[in-house]
């Protein structure tokens, strides 16, 4: 076995986005692109040589061959060992346990998440940190820097690692080890769940529950944890077995892309509980009977009961969340005296709160929510916790949110997504915005008058960094928001994001429908923003 070195030259389009480098997969096949790449990121690393890094991804198309080359090329760039997901699989959570279990330098994530798989779908790569969690800016700056000046990239000629069996293996000087992480994930959520106490619930024959695991990554774990450890019934998990194209459609576990759960839990015989994960499992959407629990109440009610489960007993330290998160967790934070931190989108931006120990749970309004175990937002951490609260209290998902409403009030909150829509139109939205700052304020649309208007900003108070751009926010004299952003995770066109916000305290107006409570406001942002005219369409691609 020789390590060769390959010519190549720059790509220019290698700029990761909000979670890593994410491209059709057709892009990603093209000659030295994934290598150009990983090579980049390794450049980009000082002191590789000897260490241990944690390779795996979410089983989409094309994730077999990729690790195959990066495993080659890791042993070419004097990498030490490498732990590699069983079957090449690792959800992103799992990736983080891994990397910090065992103290690994870091991990490579193949992944992108609730972007559709398959050969016409897309490919993803992502580069995490030794405490587990997404690589900071000045990381992926430092990466991208790297991709613009390669000239060359290492490789060893070797056969194909056979990635089926629990195993060790040498590549020239590395140690490969394919590990199955479904265990000690499970045992992390062990301890932070009261699991007998849930199992009770599930045995006791008035509770019933259905998992969608989306033909994602998720499926292995979920049925080890549920259907193997907690004794659901068999069946429990649904499209659990992950597919390379997660059966055709998106991973992506929302009112629209996981229909078929939200029209089971709708159903006269509907379970008690429902719940579904996306491509990575990172991701959660809860639901109960007949009811829906939008992601920034989530956050908001897991906080509130946070001291009645078992890993986060003794309180936490902090809560986070994005900035176009509802301010639902901002109440329960005061309530209870800490500190709540408001980031950009994207959870590389809480690692450094948690590793300060400023924050114990963060959260987004993507369907996002995770603790301190990790540094990845983790689904099926979030559906555990919110069994662990089911059990705890014995009521059902709905009497717990709206009693939560009652106490702290209601923060009505939507978000609407327009996605692959033309980027030039995307902009010119935009910028149509930006031209009316000035003249916003003080404006008044109906019953709401405009306080401010920014793009938001934010200040790491732990290493000092700054990062500008994250959003356009026209927040009212209320406290009523609209925001809007551009995704940095699509891959076609743009895809703009419009948040709605607004807040409730008098219970009897509490039970209005989401989109009608917020009516105004989307008219509002239609005046404000053309997003019609700029969009060419007429109604949201996903309304959460
Ligand atoms: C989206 C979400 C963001 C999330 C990101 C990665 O980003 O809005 O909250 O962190 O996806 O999630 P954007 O830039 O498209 O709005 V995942 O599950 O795709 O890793
Ligand atoms: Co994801």
């Amino acid at each position: 076995m020789s390590i060769i070195t390959i010519k190549t030259q720059p790509f220019n389009d290698q700029k990761p986005g909000t979670s890593g480098l994410r491209k059709g997969v057709t892009v990603f096949q093209q000659p030295h692109y994934l290598e150009n790449f990983v090579q980049s990121i390794f450049n980009s690393l000082e002191g590789l040589t000897g260490k241990t890094l944690v390779l795996g991804g979410d089983g989409r198309y094309y994730n077999r061959e990729a690790i195959q080359i990066i495993l080659k090329m890791a042993a070419a760039n004097g990498v030490g060992r490498i732990l590699v997901g069983l079957k090449g699989i690792l959800s992103t959570p799992a990736a983080s346990v891994m990397i910090r279990k065992n103290q690994a330098y870091g991990g490579i994530i193949l992944s992108a998440s609730h972007n559709p798989g398959g050969i016409n779908g897309d490919f993803g790569i992502k580069y995490n940190i030794s405490n587990g969690g997404p690589a900071p800016e000045k990381v992926t700056e430092a990466i991208f820097a790297q991709t613009k000046s390669i000239t060359q990239y290492q490789i060893l000629e070797s056969g194909d690692i056979n990635l089926d069996h629990v195993s060790s293996f040498k590549l020239g000087t590395m140690d490969v080890e394919v590990i199955d992480s479904v265990i000690p994930y499970l045992e992390l959520m062990e301890s932070l769940f009261d699991f007998d106490l849930i199992k009770n619930m599930l045995l006791n024959g008035n509770f019933t529950m259905c998992m969608d695991s989306l033909h994602a990554v998720t499926g292995p774990y979920a049925k080890a944890i549920f259907e193997g450890k907690l004794g659901a019934k068999t069946g429990t998990v649904i499209n659990g077995v992950p597919l390379e194209d997660f059966g055709g459609g998106h991973p992506d576990p929302n009112l629209v892309y996981a229909k078929s759960l939200v029209d089971v839990l709708f159903s006269d015989n509907a379970p008690d509980f429902g719940a579904a994960s996306d491509g990575d499992g990172d991701r959660n959407m809860i639901l109960g009977r007949n009811f829906f629990v939008n992601p920034s109440d989530s956050l908001a009610v897991m906080t509130a009961n946070a001291h009645l489960v078992k890993g986060y007993k003794e309180g936490l330290k902090g809560v986070a969340r994005s900035m176009p998160t509802s301010g639902a967790v901002d109440r329960v934070a005061t309530k209870l005296g800490i500190n709540c931190y408001e980031t950009p989108t994207g959870w590389k931006f809480f690692g450094n709160l948690l590793d300060a120990d400023k924050a114990t749970i963060c959260g987004e309004e993507s369907f996002g929510t995770s603790s301190n175990h990790i540094r990845e937002k983790d689904g099926l951490w979030a559906v555990l916790f919110w069994l662990n609260i089911l059990a705890v209290r014995g009521e059902s998902v709905e009497q717990i949110v709206k009693s939560h409403w009652q106490e702290y009030g209601r923060n009505f909150y939507s978000r609407h997504d327009y996605e692959e829509v033309a980027t030039e139109g995307a902009n010119e939205l935009v910028n149509h915005v930006n031209s009316q700052f000035e003249t916003l304020k003080g404006k008044q649309f109906g019953n709401y008058t405009v306080a401010y208007v920014d793009n938001f900003s934010y200040t790491d108070p732990v290493d000092g960094s700054i990062t500008t751009n994250q959003g356009i926010r026209i927040v009212f004299t209320d406290n009523s928001r609209i925001i809007i952003r551009l995704s940095g995770t699509g891959t076609k066109g743009a895809t703009l994001r419009v948040y709605l916000e607004s807040y409730e305290p008098d219970v009897s107006k509490q039970n209005l429908d989401t989109q009608e409570a917020l009516g105004e406001l989307i008219t509002i942002a239609e005046e404000i923003a053309h997003i019609k005219k700029f969009t060419r369409r007429d109604v949201p691609t996903v309304i959460t």
